[in-house]
């Protein structure tokens, strides 16, 4: 394997991983990636987790600036700002299915705007 081609692939790992994500070093699970979207979106807009198992949501803003809150789930206030990808741990204490609004106001879509994650046991 050329040296270019390792230079570019740990370029690619960077990518993955942010510095930012400095917690996620001992989850078994692959980071879940959910992206805000200029149009007030979540995408995806509903994603599964599992009682009891560590798992990095990872979000990113393709335009516009988000944010997620919820005392339930243990994610503290964050904001979504482009460019800069923030992952967040979560650990799920209680199955159910929880709707976690954009807590920052974005655009006309705002009000419609949440992301429903879904805790099974
Ligand atoms: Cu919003």
């Amino acid at each position: 394997m050329r040296a270019s081609t390792i230079v570019f692939m740990a370029g690619l790992f960077a990518l993955a991983v942010p510095a930012s994500a400095a917690n996620t070093k001992n989850s078994p699970l692959p980071i879940v990636n959910v992206v805000a979207t200029g149009n007030q979106k979540f995408a995806p807009d509903h994603i599964v987790l599992h009682v009891g198992k560590r798992q990095t949501v990872r979000f990113t803003s393709t335009g516009g600036v988000h944010g997620v809150v919820s005392k339930d789930l243990g994610i503290p206030s964050t904001m979504i700002v482009p460019g800069k990808p923030v992952a967040i741990s979560i650990t799920p204490k209680k199955a159910g299915t929880y709707k976690i609004p954009c807590s920052i106001v974005c655009g006309p879509g705002h009000a419609d705007m949440a992301l429903s994650i879904e805790v099974k046991p």
